[in-house]
């Protein structure tokens, strides 16, 4: 791979001497170029990826582009080598419609992205994927900047004489995973702590989740937390933030701050210490029977009170989803009472009720399910912990 780097190099210089030759030419568009520091779905987002000490982990270079699109691309992204290496494979350009390459080792804290293609990329491009391996110790981060420094080329692919497309930065940051304080979810409330998932929820049935902290040494002064969830299995009802003046401290919740995510936002003068329980979100369980939802924490603040930032030990959470009660009734029993409800409901104006499995439909599978616990019932009963219908 690294022969042929020259070539396509050649290429997108040649492209780059029309850019120059059209100098003066507006800009036909803006493209912006950032990270994706989250993986799954392609999008240039804010963060902050963490890694624990040894380990290593994946970002993508994204752009979003112009109707125009992009033709050539030179880029270079600037880290810090102390903190993390990327070998040699460990770097693969996209070029859609074209070529690309990637040269990880361009300079010792250099990696150089460069692509042409004369049919043009369009929409939100994949420009490359990088994996970093940590190598500095726990709570270091690396910047990663989209560098002017080296050389720098995005032109639409207008020929033969291309141009420059503007462009918006964002930046990207890694870092390795501390051992200063911790975030984790407690899913039994009362009294707070950090403990692992997942908690079973019956479908309809609501939850109050606790996002908690181990403060980090000294204290924790101001911090800004995000718990990503699916919104196909979770629906978020509210939240209750730490309460004003707990240790000295301000804090506000937002259980609806996008569409994936509630938001814990606070501060605190002094510092707080201790395990800090800082918002307790409620949600409803809504996805099918048997799917299941991260609580995927992502830290964007976590400092003292002299703004020093610590990286803490994440636990993340998890809620799965179970089938609802059968007792339909109501009458604290599982019986053919409920079943024949529950057969009569198949023909009726569609209630979730009487949807156990929460796929949007009454039929055979609830009533089936019906019939099981409805077993279950009669050789155990609810044993210790009975179903709730209607809450
Ligand atoms: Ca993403
Ligand atoms: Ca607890
Ligand atoms: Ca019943
Ligand atoms: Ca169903």
């Amino acid at each position: 791979m690294s022969q042929r780097f020259p070539v396509v190099f050649l290429l997108v210089l040649a492209l780059a001497a029309g850019v120059l030759l059209s100098s003066g030419a507006a800009a036909v568009g803006t493209a912006e170029i950032g990270f994706d520091h989250d993986g799954a779905a392609l999008d240039i987002n804010d963060g902050l990826a963490v890694t624990p000490a040894g380990g290593s982990i994946t970002v993508s270079v994204v752009t979003e582009l112009p109707p125009d699109g992009l033709g050539a691309w030179m880029l270079d992204i600037f880290y810090d080598p102390a903190v993390f290496s990327i070998g040699p494979g460990d770097c693969t350009a996209y070029g859609g419609t074209g070529l690309a390459l990637c040269n990880p080792a361009f300079a010792p804290n250099v990696i150089r992205v460069v692509g042409a293609a004369a049919a043009g990329n369009f929409g939100t491009f994949n420009l490359a994927d990088m994996t970093f391996q940590a190598i500095g110790a726990p709570g270091e981060c690396s910047s990663l900047n989209v560098g002017s420094g080296g050389g720098f080329l995005f032109t639409d692919p207008t020929s033969p004489t291309p141009v420059d497309l503007g462009v918006v930065l964002s930046n990207g940051r890694l870092c390795i995973q501390g051992t200063n304080g911790e975030v984790g979810i407690d899913h039994d409330l009362a009294p707070p702590d950090i403990n692992p998932g997942p908690v079973n929820l019956a479908v309809g049935d609501v939850i109050k989740l606790g996002l908690i902290t181990d403060t980090p040494s000294p204290n924790l002064g101001a911090w800004n937390i995000d718990v990503h969830y699916d919104p196909s299995v979770l629906l978020p009802l509210g939240c209750d933030p730490l309460p004003l003046g707990a240790g000295g401290a301000l804090s506000v919740c937002n259980a609806f701050f996008s569409v994936v995510e509630v938001r814990s936002v606070g501060s605190a003068g002094a510092g707080i210490t201790g395990v800090i329980n800082l918002a307790n979100f409620e949600f409803q369980a809504v996805g099918p029977a048997g799917s299941c939802s991260p609580l995927e924490i992502d830290i964007e603040t976590f400092a003292d009170n002299a703004s020093t930032e610590y990286n803490p030990l994440i636990t993340d959470g998890e809620v799965c989803v179970t089938a609802a009660s059968a007792d339909v009734t109501g009458d604290g029993t599982i019986s053919g009472v409920d079943i024949s409800a529950i057969v009569k409901a198949r023909f009726a104006t569609y209630d979730p009720m009487f949807d156990l499995n929460g796929d949007e439909v009454v039929d055979k599978e609830d009533m089936l399910i019906a019939i099981q616990q409805m077993k279950e019932f009669r050789q155990n009963g609810f044993g210790t912990e009975p179903p709730t219908p209607g809450d």
